[in-house]
């Protein structure tokens, strides 16, 4: 059964694969598995078809047979737990990636999304270049302990996993920031 994913129809980053429905397309295509994408509306979106799938009203869902999900995480790890080539076979290793995963969305995803929302929504305050600088400290420390922990290897945790894949999706949203390019590991060449 080919599983439907939602993502929005017009995306506000006009294009560039910002939006959380990305990094399960990523995870369909890195295991090869072929899917189809419901494009949705903002109305859509808040309508009673949707939010039977998604409670928040939000994009991407996943529905494959009689199974419906919500959460990009949530929905990465199903992918990977029924496809190789996300998790490690190794129990423990499994774990570490998986607890990558859970890195990237609850630590490392937190400031970014802050931030991110502060440029959107509070350009227009008098105390906004303050607060931005006390958000991109904050994103800095965390971007300055990833690059410490990945030092000069290829992946976080020895192979390339799901880990991997949810973090760079989360850093791509600092693409234009300027805060990337301060730690070269994490930029891209
Ligand atoms: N925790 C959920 C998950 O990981 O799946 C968060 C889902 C989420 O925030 N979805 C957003 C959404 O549906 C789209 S990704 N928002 C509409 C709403 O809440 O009404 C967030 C996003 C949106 C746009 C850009 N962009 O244009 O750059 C980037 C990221």
């Amino acid at each position: 059964m080919t599983p439907t994913i939602t993502a929005f129809e017009r995306s506000p980053d006009r294009g560039r694969g910002l939006a959380r429905d990305m990094r399960v397309r990523w995870a369909l295509e890195e295991v090869g598995r072929p899917y189809d994408v419901r494009l949705l509306s903002f109305g859509e979106m808040k309508e009673p078809a949707h939010l039977e799938l998604h409670p928040f009203g939000q994009i991407p869902t996943y529905e494959e047979g009689d199974l419906a999900l919500f959460e990009s995480g949530a929905i990465i790890l199903h992918i990977a737990e029924h496809h190789a080539g996300l998790l490690p076979k190794d129990v423990n290793a499994r774990a570490r990636a998986i607890a990558w995963m859970f890195a990237s969305l609850s630590t490392v995803e937190a400031p970014i999304v802050e931030r991110s929302m502060a440029t959107l929504l509070e350009r227009d305050k008098t105390w906004y270049a303050e607060r931005l600088a006390m958000l991109d400290e904050r994103v800095c420390v965390r971007l300055g302990q990833l690059s410490s922990r990945l030092g000069r290897a290829d992946w976080l945790d020895d192979v390339f996993s799901a880990g991997d894949l949810m973090m760079v999706t989360v850093l791509r949203r600092l693409n234009g920031s300027g805060l990337l390019e301060k730690f070269p590991s994490l930029s891209p060449t």
